[in-house]
């Protein structure tokens, strides 16, 4: 009876382990006809942003010599360079990265502290045990001590665990309370959607326009001076230096939107709107994963983040077919199409002729 316990209880983990090491290749197999056909389809979905960009940039040129700054800012984009790479993790690296936002900048001086309370809580604890063990080894005490009350010691190792916890606790809650503060008013929004497996980031302040976000094959990272497996073919451009609103969520399954170096980490939930205010404090490119097992190429739908001065990223919207502005004058537009020559060109259905023939007896 013993034994046939026990050994149930010896191959039960043993099962466990074996389902959990054999589901992911059966999740392959499953997925890998529909991930040829979703390849397909967002290949198809960057080749629209950029005839919208041409669009664009044909009306600005049309419409009036003055504009022409308008036009050099939509061409003027141009994505930064590696020379720009900022969050990335280093091989052999062992601590946090570096952190390029203000709440990284205030939890990585806690995430320490904690390192060093909870390694000072395990040394001393092991030293008791230790202690104990030698210091009343049986063949030391052949007549155990009868004592089973001291009350000095139960209010101590009552009061000091209390201590440590509510110690702990205060900036552990203005931490958390701090990342979901909301962003101000005129915040850019950025709505990251999870797909299996790729992100798309849309921006309903700017016109709404989404930029869809794959993975660059390896050799082309390389080419480009990338990383392999981190870059991608559409960062998500945002301002640097301001609060950003940023909101998940996802098409099909739980992914999360993760960003090591921002201290930022979201999850993205099919049917529901999530929340959290994020600022880069400086240009760069930061990289990040989905971190949430979404299925077989979970490993292969890396974030890549631009944060550009205020004019660049301006200049970014409009070479995306978007607009910049107050949330009302972007609004505007949508009401009168036809008068704004910029929200005409977001249609690419319409074509870019039509509306570039009525906007040049302005010039
Ligand atoms: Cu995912």
């Amino acid at each position: 009876m013993i034994l046939g316990k026990s050994t149930a209880r010896i191959l039960a983990p043993l099962w466990a382990a074996l389902l959990v090491a054999l589901a992911p290749q059966a999740a392959l197999a499953q997925d890998a006809a529909p991930a040829v056909e979703r390849a397909a389809a967002t290949e198809a979905a960057p080749a629209a942003a950029e005839t919208g960009a041409a669009a664009i940039g044909a009306v600005d040129d049309k419409a009036d010599a003055s504009t022409t700054d308008v036009a050099e800012g939509a061409s003027a984009y141009k994505p930064l360079g590696p020379e720009w790479i900022k969050g990335q993790p280093t091989p052999g690296g062992l601590d946090v990265q570096k952190q390029y936002s203000p709440i990284g900048e205030q939890a990585v001086p806690f995430h320490n502290a904690l390192v060093w309370i909870m390694a000072i809580i395990s040394a001393f604890v092991l030293g008791l045990m230790l202690y104990t063990m030698i210091r009343f080894r049986r063949s030391a005490n052949p007549v155990p001590s009868r004592t089973t009350h001291n009350t000095l010691i139960e209010v101590v190792w009552t009061l000091l665990p209390v201590l440590i916890l509510v110690g702990i606790a205060i900036p552990s809650i203005s931490l958390l309370s701090a990342q979901y503060q909301s962003a101000p008013k005129d915040a850019v929004t950025v709505k990251v959607t999870g797909y299996q497996w790729y992100w798309g980031y849309t921006y309903p302040d700017n016109g709404g326009f989404e930029v869809i976000s794959n993975m660059l094959p390896e050799d082309e990272a390389e080419r480009r001076g990338e990383p392999g497996q981190l870059a991608v073919d559409n960062r998500m451009v945002v301002p640097a230096g301001e609060w950003i609103r940023i909101q998940t969520t996802a098409a099909d399954v739980i992914h999360a939107f993760a960003v090591p170096s921002l201290w930022f980490k979201l999850d993205a939930v099919p049917g529901r709107l999530n929340e959290k205010r994020l600022m880069i404090k400086e240009p760069g490119i930061y990289y990040g994963q989905c971190s949430e097992l979404c299925g077989a190429k979970h490993g292969y739908m890396p974030i890549a983040v631009e944060a550009l001065p205020r004019p660049q990223f301006e200049a970014w919207v409009r070479a995306q077919g978007g607009t910049v502005g107050k949330p009302e004058e972007a609004a505007a537009p949508a009401v009168a199409p036809l008068q704004q020559p910029e929200t005409a060109a977001q249609q690419p259905a319409e074509g870019a002729e039509a509306p570039a023939t009525e906007a040049a007896p302005a010039a």
